[in-house]
């Protein structure tokens, strides 16, 4: 269900008791720990128990709140009791469910001793409905949460940031009425900055409701009638002032049915491709970006507040766009950037070494794809779907790819669809991007690292980069230094602040001269964890690995690309 903090709900946020179970020894019939019971008889035995030694806080990930998990790659069974008054909901007809945010990777979960179901994927929310089986009095929830990387995950088993695994995000109880209204999409047709084009969608026993649409401050006040499946078609013309980062304009939007009442904050705007610039409310529009992980203080970013912080570091460097790499990041973040006028990047984390010959693979692809769609498409901060990152060319790839990105055009036909593909290859001075991925997408994002993976081609001025009739973003570039680390601005291994400043001025001086660049996101705003990463100079507190191509360190200290990248953005800025 769509729009989580107007609804009726119950935080489950706050401290579950924790067991640690590494083999998942827990999760089969013989130690069956789901079954959560407690030994009544003196000959009665079972060989787990939880207690209060051991806690966990929700949200938040495992790794980093115990020592003995920090590289846990396993599962952590998390349980919880809560009271309920079930027999005032039967009389009153309520209905009730359990909402995660985000649970790294797998979860499965079980309500006294029975399960209610199973997600795979960490960073998408999904629900249970417990009407049905929640006991009048108290209840207890089990979810069992395992992070192995796995061969057929998305993402699969390589990758270049740190594998939070538990109960990352926002835990709440959510009532509804019997029939309630599960999700609406109100934004504008493609085509106009006035006509809403989208729908309500009622769910329930009794679907065929009447569905009003209001935003009293421009007087809309829209009538319409679910059908059998539930679905409402709501279209109206309003003389919205377009939001946009300069002017992030929100109208309150009430939907309602007789039964149920949901109001939310949402803003009007228009995302389009024409040739190769992007327009944003009919006018073209630079993406002064950075790219994020979902990472602060060395934890799992989760909250509001940590949002914030992310999001006014971006903001002092002149950004007015984020990439958000690698995966769906929480919705507190996508809200705020709402709030504050950034536009997103959202993105699936299809990265790499993803399996697509295996047969399964489309499905999970899919079902992902609609869970991040179906959380943030009324978010007018967010002006693309990012598809993948760095996957490479074979004919299962290209399918799959392809249409994924049908099928996010069918979804949410308001938001472009983006990919970040390995950089461009070279013949003299010519650079050309050869994927053919580019022909199912509608803005082309390039992640190249000349001097640092790979030497410069050409100088920098000389490079002709092949048009491809669409918007390039250089989504990703960037070079490592260890903050306060001074040395030589030509020699990569020196690891210094002066070489990846001379780094970026470098690039710069290049994508100078690419007529259809569109915008820039450097990798990235903040040191981060990475478990591959293996040099001294990578090394953090305690001697973990860090990916040192941030502008920033881990503590949020400015390294000298931070100002290269600020200063062109003073300079590139209407
Ligand atoms: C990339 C990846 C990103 C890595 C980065 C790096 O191309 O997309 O996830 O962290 O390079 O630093 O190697």
């Amino acid at each position: 269900m769509t729009n989580l903090p107007a609804r009726q709900r119950r935080s489950l946020n706050g401290e579950w008791q924790a067991l640690v179970d590494p083999y998942a020894s827990g999760i089969g019939e013989w130690k069956a720990v789901w079954k959560d019971r407690t030994a009544s008889a003196h000959d009665d035995f079972y060989e787990y128990g939880f207690d209060d030694d051991v806690t966990l806080e929700v949200p938040g990930d495992f790794n980093t709140q115990r020592p003995e998990l920090m590289y846990l790659e396993g599962s952590v069974w998390y349980r919880k009791a809560f009271e309920y008054d079930a027999a005032a909901a039967r009389r009153e007809g309520r209905r009730l469910f359990v909402h995660f945010g985000g649970a790294n990777y797998r979860a499965d979960v079980f309500l006294n001793g029975e399960k209610l179901g199973s997600h795979e994927g960490g960073f998408t929310p999904f629900q249970f409905e417990l009407t049905e089986r929640v006991r009048d009095g108290k209840n207890r929830l089990l979810v069992h949460v395992d992070n192995e990387r796995r061969k057929d995950g998305i993402p699969a088993q390589g990758f270049d940031w740190f594998n939070y695994g538990g109960l990352t995000r926002d835990v709440d109880l959510v009532e509804t009425p019997a029939t309630y209204v599960q999700d609406y999409f109100i934004q504008l047709a493609p085509d106009s900055l006035r006509r809403v084009d989208g729908w309500v969608r009622v769910a329930g026993s009794a679907p065929r409701q009447p569905v009003r649409v209001r935003i009293p401050e421009l007087g809309v006040d829209v009538r319409a009638q679910a059908g059998a499946d539930g679905r409402a078609r709501i279209r109206f013309e309003a003389p919205f002032e377009p939001w946009s980062p300069e002017r992030p304009k929100l109208y309150r939007v009430h939907v309602s049915t007789p039964d149920d009442a949901l109001e939310e904050d949402i803003g009007f705007r228009s995302i389009a491709v024409r040739g190769d610039e992007i327009l944003l409310n009919g006018e073209s529009v630079f993406l002064r970006g950075v790219n994020l992980h979902e990472e602060i203080d060395g934890r799992r970013a989760y909250s509001e507040a940590d949002a914030r912080r992310l999001l006014e570091q971006a903001r002092q460097l002149g950004a007015n766009f984020l990439r958000l790499a690698h995966y769906p990041h929480n919705e507190h973040l996508v809200r705020l950037a709402d709030r504050m006028g950034l536009l997103l990047w959202q993105e699936l984390p299809v990265y790499q070494g993803i399996d697509f010959a295996d047969p399964d693979m489309r499905a999970r692809l899919d079902a992902m794809l609609a869970e991040m769609i179906g959380r943030d498409r009324n978010r007018a901060a967010v002006v693309l779907w990012g598809i993948a990152n760095e996957t490479s060319s074979s004919p299962e790839r290209d399918a799959a790819l392809a249409a994924l990105a049908q099928r996010s055009r069918r979804l949410d036909p308001t938001r472009l669809v983006g990919a970040a593909l390995y950089g461009p290859g070279f013949d003299g001075n010519t650079l050309t991007v050869g994927d053919p991925l580019v022909d199912a997408l509608d803005v082309v994002g390039v992640n190249e690292y000349f001097g640092w993976y790979t030497p410069w081609p050409v100088e920098p001025e000389q490079a002709v980069w092949t048009p491809f009739g669409k918007p390039l973003l250089i989504t990703e570039f960037g070079a490592e230094a260890r903050h306060g680390h001074r040395g030589s601005e030509d020699t990569a291994s020196a690891w210094s602040e002066d070489f990846q400043a001379a780094f970026y001025r470098k690039q710069l001086r290049m994508l100078a001269g690419v007529p259809f660049l569109r915008g820039v996101a450097p990798w990235v705003l903040a040191d981060f964890r990475s478990p591959v990463r293996l040099h001294p100079f990578q090394r953090g507190a305690h001697g973990h690995g860090y990916n040192r191509k941030g502008l920033l360190s881990e503590h949020g200290e400015r390294k000298q690309a931070w100002q290269v990248i600020h200063d062109y953005y003073e300079e590139v800025r209407p």
